[in-house]
């Protein structure tokens, strides 16, 4: 996946590659899936975190590209997983813009069929910010991609606008409380208690409600004792490689 070969740009400007990190349900300590996160293998720079490529990506039609690449990557890596006795489920991030037409969903109903992989192994993030560009076309997009029997999750949340709405009117399968308020849980009282409540909201709400940034045994703790559903953080496992993957399964289980 050279950048370059996208039509980037002249030069070597490394390559992309998705990285996966566990996600897992607070009951039983079983890992119920993955969140995939691209990561830019920059010739100088090494390893780089994606915000600032998607920052610059999503000025341009770059991001579709970009979107298109980690789409084909996933349900590749999901089959490949499968064929290796590995059943797993895998959510992907979306930007702003990926949803304002209804390609992404044309494509990921093709390559589903195509690797014979089921919908429900797949789930795409979006968050709040990219909701309020155009809600109506969005809203459409996520409807196809629902009826599809592909999940949506609403990222980062709590950080975002009109929340309440998203919540009454999106098909959602699921929340993601932002890292921002479960990094500070353990030490903040106002942190635990806004978390506290959005697991309480979205539970009423018949939604699945995700941990995000997770480092610590304390933090883990109460989020089972606030009855949170699944947990995803660096006191589990941080985002690896594909290959890794694996091993680490095969290891933690
Ligand atoms: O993995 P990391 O913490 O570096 O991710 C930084 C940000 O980049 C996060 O907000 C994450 O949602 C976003 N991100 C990671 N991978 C992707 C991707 O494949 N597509 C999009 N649109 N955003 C991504
Ligand atoms: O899509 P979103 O913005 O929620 O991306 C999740 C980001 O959080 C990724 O960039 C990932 O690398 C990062 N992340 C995952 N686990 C932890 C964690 O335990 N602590 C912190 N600080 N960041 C994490
Ligand atoms: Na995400
Ligand atoms: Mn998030």
């Amino acid at each position: 996946a050279v950048i370059s070969g996208d039509g980037v740009g002249g030069g070597d400007v490394g390559e992309i590659t998705m990285y996966y990190q566990p996600q897992i349900a607070i009951d039983t300590g079983e890992v119920v899936g993955v969140e995939a996160l691209l990561r830019w293998r920059h010739p100088r720079r090494g390893m780089v975190d994606p915000e600032e490529l998607i920052r610059v990506a999503e000025q341009s039609a770059v991001m579709r590209l970009l979107t298109r690449r980690v789409v084909d990557d996933v349900v590749e890596q999901l089959a490949k997983w499968t064929a290796a006795g590995v059943k797993l489920r895998a959510a992907l991030n979306v930007s702003v813009r990926d949803l304002h037409t209804g390609e992404i969903a044309d494509q990921i109903a093709e390559r589903l069929s195509r690797y014979g992989v089921s919908p429900a192994q797949l789930q795409l993030e979006i968050t709040e910010g990219a909701l309020m560009a155009d809600p109506r076309r969005v809203l459409a997009t996520i409807s196809r991609l629902d009826k599809i029997g592909v999940a949506i999750a609403l990222d980062d949340f709590g950080t975002g606008y009109s929340s309440m709405q998203h919540l009454r009117r999106l098909p959602l399968a699921e929340v993601k409380v932002d890292r921002s308020f479960v990094l500070g849980m353990a030490s903040d009282a106002d942190d635990a208690a806004i978390v506290r409540s959005v697991i309480e909201l979205a539970g009423a709400l018949g939604l699945r409600v995700v941990a995000e940034g997770v480092e610590d045994e304390a933090t883990w703790r109460l989020l089972h004792a606030a009855g949170c559903h699944v947990a995803q953080g660096w006191f589990f496992a941080r985002p690896m490689p594909a290959e890794d993957l694996v091993t680490w399964l095969a290891r933690y289980r």
